[in-house]
């Protein structure tokens, strides 16, 4: 049965940015999965509708749809039960619904001000215009004023890392020797960030800016070969 997983994209069909599917994307890696890419914009509503769902990833598996990313990861886990393990059995699984919480809130979340003024000039008119309206909505605020704030907003997301920080002074990867659905969560954040945007999210120097370059690295540099800035 073939996979197939609809996208978020810009213009640029081949440049895939959101950090909800690169967690998947890194998934289906870690499995030796392959999915057909379907590239989807903000506007595309309507294609996703059938499926169920008014968010990307959508997860085709032959006729089925599997529907957001944390459901996708443990779907892939109990389907092909035989591959590399996402979660490293079920006390793993069960401390990384956790880990995905942190994930959308501090990482996601954190790094969405910092970028977000970044993403309209990836995207199509109608897409932009609808970013542009929704996330401001959000925010409250234009998202140039935003992204005024970044030089002083970046410290304390930086601060915000500790736990992931201090965790990797001890082990190279959140899942130990080898990385595991848990880097992946952290991971699709900064993985969105590079794609979007130059600015710089992470010093040289810390642990955490290590850990990315080897999960850029990782599957063959399926993530750093993916268009994006040199951050
Ligand atoms: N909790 C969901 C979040 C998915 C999500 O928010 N996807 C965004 C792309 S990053 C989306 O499709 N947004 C559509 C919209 O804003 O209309 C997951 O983990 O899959």
């Amino acid at each position: 049965m073939t996979l197939k997983l609809y996208e978020l994209v810009g213009t640029d069909g081949g440049r895939p940015f959101s950090p909800y599917c690169w967690r998947t994307r890194m998934a289906l890696a870690h499995k030796g999965l392959t999915a057909n890419s379907i590239p989807w914009r903000f506007t595309e509503k309507a294609s996703i509708a059938p499926h169920g769902s008014e968010k990307v990833p959508v997860l085709l598996h032959g006729d089925k749809p599997v529907v957001e990313s944390w459901v996708i990861a443990n779907y892939l886990e109990d389907a092909f039960p035989d591959r590399a393990s996402l979660f490293g059995g079920e006390g793993g699984r069960a401390t990384m619904r956790m880990l995905n919480w942190w994930g959308d809130i501090a990482v996601v979340g954190g790094i969405f001000p910092l970028i977000a003024a970044d993403i309209p000039g990836h995207l199509g008119e109608a897409d932009a215009a609808y970013f542009r309206a929704s996330r401001e909505a959000r925010l409250g605020r234009p998202l140039e004023e935003v992204a005024s704030m970044r030089d002083k907003g970046v410290v304390n997301f930086r601060k915000s890392l500790d736990p992931l920080r201090l965790t990797l002074k001890t082990q190279p990867y959140l899942g130990g020797d080898a990385p595991n659905y848990a880097d992946f969560i952290v991971f699709g954040g900064f993985q969105w960030a590079r794609v979007v945007s130059p600015f710089k999210l992470l010093e040289a120097d810390d642990p955490v800016y290590a850990w990315r370059e080897r999960l850029l690295d990782a599957f063959d540099g399926l993530a750093r070969k993916s268009p994006g800035f040199a951050v």
